[in-house]
């Protein structure tokens, strides 16, 4: 007997990532949630550069190819003028952290009601690989092609960490898509996020740790098996920051 499964009206067409991609699990989670939440009609996607931008290509939405790096301050912008619809930037950990890293910090020290999904594959993914913010130490980019020396670039940051023990945000998680209990996890992380935008508590934000097998070199499963064996660990999963009732 065929399966029926309910895709978000919102999602109309497939997307184009490459196979094993993280992108395409995440935002079919952020649809679900939105419709769940009464949102998918009342919602502006600030869209970093990268392989983030293509969300544009699967989702029926407004949204709005941002500045490199500067999708927070967008979605600062969009939230100040329109209070009650819901903004979601959208972001590469790149994008994110590397090159937007002042305008990302100063919407979560400002808690703007908006929320951030940072995907990070641990490089830039659509330009080739390279060495991003969160390139683990030792990882072999097109950059680092000795492996990252952080005597040298400094260490990866942990940004929902970060902004969880030393502003004033309202929700801050990070989950993996490397499997099915987990992809429920990464879910329910970003349900929560965008109750919270919803009920206006401030700033949230989701980091999901995401396969890019194209870039790692891997297949599919293989680029899963780092994430569990290699990533996770230096990147712990969890909620860092969250309402009693959440
Ligand atoms: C101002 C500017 N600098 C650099 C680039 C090249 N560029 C395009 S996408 C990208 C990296 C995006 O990486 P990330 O945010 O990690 O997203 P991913 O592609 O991995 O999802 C870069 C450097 C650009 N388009 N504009
Ligand atoms: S390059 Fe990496 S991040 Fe970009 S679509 Fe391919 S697998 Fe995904």
């Amino acid at each position: 007997m065929a399966v029926s499964r309910k895709v978000p009206a919102i999602i109309d067409r497939e997307t184009s990532f490459c196979p094993g991609c993280g992108h395409g699990i995440v935002i079919r989670l952020i649809a679900e949630c939105l419709e769940e939440l009464g949102q998918d009609n009342n919602v502006i996607f600030p869209l970093g550069v990268g392989c983030s931008s293509l969300l544009g290509g699967g989702l029926v939405t407004d949204r709005l190819h941002c500045p490199h790096g500067r999708a927070s301050a967008v979605a600062t912008g969009m939230k100040r003028c329109e209070p009650d619809v819901t903004i979601v930037a959208y972001q590469g950990d790149g994008d994110a952290y590397s090159i937007g890293i002042a305008e990302t910090l100063n919407a979560a020290y400002r808690n703007e009601n908006i929320t951030m999904i940072a995907i990070n594959n641990t490089n830039f993914g659509m330009t080739g690989g390279q060495m991003s913010w969160t390139t683990m130490p030792g990882q072999k980019t097109t950059t680092s092609p000795k492996g990252r020396d952080c005597a040298v670039t400094g260490n990866p940051i942990r940004f929902p960490e970060l902004v969880a023990s030393q502003f004033d945000v309202a929700y801050a998680a990070r989950g993996a898509v490397t499997s099915p209990k987990r992809i429920a996890t990464v879910k329910k992380y970003i349900k929560n996020a965008l109750a919270a935008q919803v009920n206006k508590e401030g700033y949230s934000t989701v980091e999901v740790l995401s396969p890019c097998p194209t870039n790692w070199g891997l297949d599919v499963l293989g680029a899963m098996k780092r994430i569990e064996e290699e990533i996770i660990p230096y990147y712990p999963l969890g909620e860092f920051k969250k309402r009693e009732e959440r």
